[in-house]
């Protein structure tokens, strides 16, 4: 296609009120599709209204900046004084992106201590996900805690147990890595039906950070952990959730962290202020919060979070435990559910691939739920156990579409169909659901949260 035929694309966002609460409390019932297809319908037809009656997509084609002001007639901003350095000394957001926050379904957790906040994918850019936008995932709400009185023990199997300061944490050699986090729940509302209606939903407990810390392998080193006998270690946090977790020693002396920085400042408290674990590629659970305590010892705990929770429920009705590693996905995050396309012509599909296992090599990405497929563009950095942006040229010609992306990673692995996952998984897991995602593009323009 020449690029000077293209058409600039104009995808709205979804409703700033649209927090799915209805949606999650019709789960498993029969009608929500239509519910949700009447919500979208009526804020379509609203900002039908707003052009005083004009045919929507017949305006917009004859001059994508109608009703803009005129280039030169000076708006106000270009005549004044601008606000001084520093009015903010912690800058925000602008004003005009207030709709960009994270949302809680407010009808998933009965406390919202015990809960969850999405963090909203339709909107964001690259693989960085800005701290204030951060998925938030707390068993027991999170608190802020004083570092000056925050101390990491390392104790169990080493011949010197430590007690660090944050100040002796800080001095210690320090790596910073690009990595995502993803709790294991994420898009685990969709193992049985279409569930939530936009990307925030289904994948929004998903981040992506620099973090900066020091490795674990230097601390357990430094604490003289015991090589033959030391084959795990157990992390937990200093929240009164009692979050406990066990890690193997070969993985907890390859790349795991004990992060204090996050996108080049402390970690924010809801992340774990001031000390977290980092467990590249492991599900969200193991990454600890608020980390006070490393032991090390000669089995797997079984503690409470990985024995009864975090472990995935077999279509025989067995439990499968230590299920960790996140293993190859992806997600088309504009267009996606929610969003409606105002018009015919040119857009760049979007979206984010990962995998716990490594790199990813390849994104495909489908048109017409999954007969065809085109390669994407991957944008650079493509880092290990790290978000990798992906992009792809669409010229969207008005008729229904269904949009579909699907990773491969470095070693191979292909992100599997819903079909392809439910014949070994079943349908009543909650974790590790990382099938191909569907987007149902109506002729409309309205997209929808499918399964093909
Ligand atoms: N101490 C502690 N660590 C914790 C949790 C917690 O509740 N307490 N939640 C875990 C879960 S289930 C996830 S998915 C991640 C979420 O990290 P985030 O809130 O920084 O996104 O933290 C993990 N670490
Ligand atoms: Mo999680």
């Amino acid at each position: 296609m020449n690029p000077d035929d293209r058409q600039p694309g104009r995808v709205r966002k979804a409703p700033e009120n649209f927090l799915g609460a209805e949606f999650v409390r019709e789960l498993g019932r029969d009608g929500v599709n239509a519910e949700r297809r009447n919500f979208l319908r009526k804020s379509f037809l609203a900002a039908g209204a707003a052009l005083a009656g004009a045919p929507l997509a017949s305006a917009l084609a004859a001059s994508p900046g109608a009703g803009d002001p005129d280039i030169l007639n000076l708006p106000p901003w270009s005549k004044m004084l601008g606000q001084p350095v520093a009015a903010r000394p912690y800058g925000l957001p602008s004003g005009y992106e207030a709709n960009l926050v994270r949302r809680q379904s407010p009808g998933l957790t009965s406390v919202p201590q015990a809960s969850v906040s999405f963090a909203p994918l339709q909107g964001l850019f690259g693989i960085i996900t800005p701290s204030g936008l951060h998925f938030e995932r707390h068993h027991q709400g999170w608190v802020d805690v004083d570092p000056a009185r925050h101390r990491l023990m390392i104790n169990g199997l080493v011949k010197r147990p430590r007690v660090y300061t944050m100040d002796d944490l800080m001095r210690l050699p320090s790596v910073s890595r690009i990595h995502f986090l993803e709790c294991g729940a994420n898009t685990g509302m969709e193992w049985g039906n279409v569930a939530v209606p936009t990307v925030q939903y289904t994948h929004g407990m998903l981040s992506g950070s620099e973090f900066t810390g020091v490795l674990l392998s230097t601390l357990l080193e430094d604490a003289g952990f015991d090589r033959v006998k030391g084959k795990y270690i157990l992390a937990e946090g200093a929240d009164g959730s009692g979050m406990t977790r066990t890690i193997a020693m070969e993985r907890a002396l390859d790349d795991v962290m004990v992060a204090y920085g996050m996108n080049g400042e402390m970690l924010r408290p809801e992340n774990g202020y001031p000390l977290r674990l980092v467990v590249p590629g492991v599900q969200g659970v193991s990454w600890v919060k608020w980390l006070r305590r490393i032991e090390v010892g000669d089995q797997p705990y079984g503690t409470k979070d990985e024995t009864s929770h975090y472990v995935d429920l077999m279509p025989d009705g067995m439990l499968r435990q230590y299920t960790s590693i996140q293993e190859a996905k992806s997600v088309i995050t504009s267009p996606s559910g929610g969003q409606v396309l105002l018009n015919k012509g040119f857009y760049n599909l979007t979206g984010l691939a990962w995998s716990g296992r490594g790199r990813i090599r390849k994104v495909d990405v489908s048109f017409d739920g999954g007969k065809n497929w085109r390669t994407a563009r991957l944008e650079n950095p493509v880092l290990p156990k790290a978000l990798t942006r992906f992009n792809i040229d669409w010229v969207w010609d008005g008729s229904p579409a269904i949009l579909q992306s699907r990773a491969v990673d470095e070693t191979g692995y292909v992100q599997p169909t819903y079909a392809q996952l439910r014949a070994v998984r079943g349908t009543r897991s909650i974790y590790h659901n990382n099938a191909i995602q569907s987007w149902q593009v109506a002729a409309s323009g309205d997209v929808a949260n499918v399964q093909v």
